[in-house]
């Protein structure tokens, strides 16, 4: 059954929205599996599967002013290129006021969002891979290069990955040189993820969070469909809280890397209830 092509419930006009979302359906990079171009589409069709009523929010999603923009243009496009134009868009997004929620696409999509932000604020990733490489396959904006070029426009130290368990050896000794801060999913599936938090917290401090989400931190069990697979993740719940501590301090959003050629259909639902769910936490705390 076909759907319409926007997100569900984005009823809102530009203008009034306090949201807005937008595809970046960019895959060109993806060195093992490629298809992530397909999953903003397949993310709006899976949204039309939830009620607008959360129970665990207590939100009613009607209540919320989102609207869908549609997706980039960037099929195309060499990576820099691509770069160019979301960075384009979210400048634009972000001088009205608006918070930005982008589907991709592959991890590549999100350095151009972070870099219209100013340089004052923290990015917290959620990511099997530590994506610290300079280059990847001769290009810096492959989505191997994701945290690297995000380090690019603010500090280092501004910067949170949370459930890696995959890096070339030279990559992760750099990352651990330099200082970028990592909490890898052995360690959440040991401590627990409110210890993980408290010590995100302690790192990030009181600053302004970019959220991106790449969906291959969520064990392959759980999110099957996704261009690098890598076992040992960490669970669907372990992110709603994740969302629910950080909430409060975001500015924007990313969710990247479904790939729905692999995909039994979970992974797109999945990350369609992410995309409600952090809009209705995020407008619960204004
Ligand atoms: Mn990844």
């Amino acid at each position: 059954m076909n759907f319409p092509n926007y997100f569900a419930d984005a009823e809102a006009s530009f203008d009034e929205a306090q949201f807005v979302i937008f595809g970046v359906p960019y895959d060109k990079t993806s060195s093992f599996r490629r298809g992530a171009s397909q999953a903003p589409k397949e993310i709006r069709q899976a949204s039309w599967n939830f009620e607008t009523f959360n129970i665990r929010t207590g939100i009613d999603l009607r209540d919320i002013k989102f609207h869908d923009y549609g997706d980039l243009e960037v099929t195309k496009d060499s990576p820099r290129e691509m770069f160019e134009k979301v960075k384009k868009l979210t400048s634009m997004l972000l001088s009205k006021n608006k918070f930005p929620i982008a589907i991709g696409g592959e991890h590549s999509i999100t350095p151009g969002i972070v870099h219209a932000f100013q340089k004052d604020i923290a990015v917290l990733s959620l990511d099997a891979h530590i994506d610290f490489r300079q280059q990847y396959e001769n290009e810096s904006y492959n989505h191997a290069c994701a945290a690297r070029r995000i380090a690019d426009h603010i500090d280092i130290n501004n910067i949170a990955v949370l459930g890696i368990r995959s890096a070339e050896k030279e990559e992760y000794i750099d990352a651990k040189k330099q200082g970028l801060f990592h909490i890898d999913s052995f360690d959440i599936r040991r401590d627990g993820i409110k210890k993980a938090l408290e010590r995100t917290k302690k790192h990030l401090g009181n600053k302004k969070i970019y959220l991106t989400f790449d969906i291959d931190v969520i064990d392959p069990a759980y999110a099957p469909g996704v261009s690098t697979p890598e076992p040992f993740g960490i669970t669907p719940f372990d992110v709603l809280e994740i969302f629910d501590f950080f909430s409060s301090h975001l500015v924007g959003f990313d969710i990247v890397e479904v790939c729905p050629l692999y995909d039994n259909g979970v992974t797109s639902i999945l990350a369609a209830k992410f995309v409600r769910y952090i809009m209705e936490k995020s407008f619960s705390k204004i």
